[in-house]
């Protein structure tokens, strides 16, 4: 069965969408560089590189049903933040706005009567129920940790022994 045009057209915006990301998220690890926090920019760097692997799931779902590929235009990201806890606070909206992103597919999916999509679809509801919950918890410790600067020291330190991997 064929990609209906307004699927393609869909899954290709989330592509791009997926893309953006991985560009936000790499304006996020380089202003943490510049802050010295390399902890914290080898999370977002890693973050980053996850997204690209996503916007590659729907890139070769879309050649697997005999569709094509069509990149997006990509706005200038983010790149000033008054703190850490302001990046990952941006993030964990992001994220939010892609979750929702993704469940409109799905609906988009379920309408179209396009099983082979719905179902690859899934793999995204589930990665993004992980990846709130893995930037929740960073959001969370930064709060603890305030305006506490020995306390961010610790937390990227950790964050740099782990190498980025969440
Ligand atoms: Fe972090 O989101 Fe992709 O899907």
């Amino acid at each position: 069965m064929n990609l209906s045009k307004k699927m393609r057209d869909a899954l290709n915006q989330q592509m791009t969408f997926e893309l953006e990301s991985a560009y936000a998220y790499m304006a996020m690890s380089a202003w943490f560089k510049t802050e010295n926090l390399d902890g914290l920019a080898a999370f977002m760097a890693t973050h980053a590189q996850e997204e690209v692997e996503h916007a590659m799931k729907f890139y070769d779902f879309l050649y697997e049903r005999l569709s094509s590929a069509e990149f997006g235009a990509i706005g200038k990201p983010k790149g000033s933040f008054k703190n850490p806890l302001e990046v990952i606070e941006t993030a964990f909206e992001h994220e939010q706005k892609v979750t929702r992103a993704i469940h409109q597919l799905v609906d988009l999916a379920r309408a179209e009567n396009d099983k082979a999509s719905e179902n690859f679809l899934q793999w995204f509801v589930e990665e993004q129920v992980e990846e709130e919950s893995v930037i929740d918890n960073l959001l969370q410790r930064l709060k603890l940790v305030g305006d506490f600067k020995p306390g961010l020291f610790f937390l990227d330190r950790e964050l740099a022994a782990e190498g980025g991997e969440h």
